[in-house]
């Protein structure tokens, strides 16, 4: 039976991984709370490997973040999702898992591409500034998976996935991703009978959602079917559909059910305008998104009611 490590399972895309595995039957599932393995201590990681020799590795763990907390701690991500990357990539190796699959994000494009955004696109142009540091550290895993393929034959597999939201995610007013924001924020100030709620930015720009667990089901899709070197250095994950921060502030506001008047806070970041990514690659290899955006926003906001303690 297949060992699986699931690096930063309490996560939410980790925990949907978790989720997904055991639907499809997977009985040898690792995970490891912060407390129980640091990810950052290169020598902890390694005895875990030589202790548990998994035989895959889903590298879901980094330190993550919206807009506005990746353009405030600038150092902390690119330093902790290095070592992170770093020490569980090496160990991998080391301890002969023989498949490891490494989430990046599709921030790593430029903010500029060409719409949608192709894989090779990567490096093409410059950065978005508010989540570069970031980016670098996600394109530094990429390029370490691919180093690692081509110099000892390993089959490590970079997927790029968009923006994600779900089960379980991050719901800290000001560190969080913009979808679980607002789904707070509209939430509070119906219960709080608000008469505004306050959308950062000016709603122009547009971003591509994807529920976590079907992210989660690529993913072991993607695994279960092909090697790295059927997908190359990285692929996209996503829907190929994209929605400006407006019309999902409508959305939500109609998901909820808030009646009072939305305004718009043009002090605060827009980040990079477009991020629609070419998912035709992942199209032909067979797989495509379920849920729509509304029917994902209406199960997370399931979620975000029945779980009070996402909140904190
Ligand atoms: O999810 P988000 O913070 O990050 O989305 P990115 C930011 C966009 O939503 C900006 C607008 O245009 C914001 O102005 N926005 C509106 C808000 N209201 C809010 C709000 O209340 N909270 C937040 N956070 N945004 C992330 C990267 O970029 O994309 C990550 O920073 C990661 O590293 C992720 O790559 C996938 O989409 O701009």
């Amino acid at each position: 039976m297949t060992r699986i490590y699931i690096a930063g399972h309490r996560g939410m895309v980790g925990s949907a991984l978790v989720r997904v595995a055991k639907q499809r039957g997977y009985s040898e599932i690792l995970t490891r709370t912060h407390q129980e393995l640091d990810l950052l201590n290169s020598q902890e990681v390694d005895k875990f490997f030589a202790v548990e020799k998994p035989d895959w590795v889903f590298l879901a763990a980094a330190k993550v973040g919206g807009i506005y907390a990746n353009d405030t701690y600038r150092a902390d991500f690119l330093l902790e999702n290095l070592k992170i990357q770093i020490n569980v990539i090496e160990s991998a190796y080391k301890h002969n898992a023989s498949k490891l699959l490494f989430l990046g994000s599709s921030c790593i494009y430029p903010k500029n591409a060409p719409q949608p955004i192709k894989e090779t696109d990567l490096l093409t142009s410059e950065l978005e500034s508010t989540n570069e540091p970031y980016a670098i550290a996600k394109i530094a895993g990429i390029k370490l998976c691919g180093a690692f393929n081509s110099q000892y034959g390993t089959n490590y597999i970079s997927v790029m996935p968009s923006n994600l939201y779900g089960i379980g995610d991050n719901y800290h007013p000001e560190n969080g991703h913009v979808l679980p924001m607002l789904l707070r924020r509209f939430h509070e100030a119906k219960l709080n009978n608000d008469q505004t709620v306050t959308v950062w930015g000016t709603g122009k720009p547009k971003r591509e959602f994807l529920f976590a667990d079907d992210m989660a089901e690529a993913c072991f899709y993607l695994m279960e079917n092909y090697q790295a070197a059927d997908i190359g250095e990285l692929i996209n994950i996503g829907t190929g559909e994209e929605i400006s921060i407006r019309d999902l502030a409508y959305l939500i506001k109609k998901v909820v059910g808030y009646e009072g008047e939305i305004v718009f806070d043009t002090t605060k970041k827009d980040g990079t305008m477009l991020k629609k990514m070419d998912v035709s690659r992942l199209e032909k290899l067979g797989w495509k998104y379920k849920l729509t955006l509304e029917e994902g926003i209406r199960e997370t906001y399931n979620d975000f009611i029945n779980n009070p303690d996402v909140r904190l």
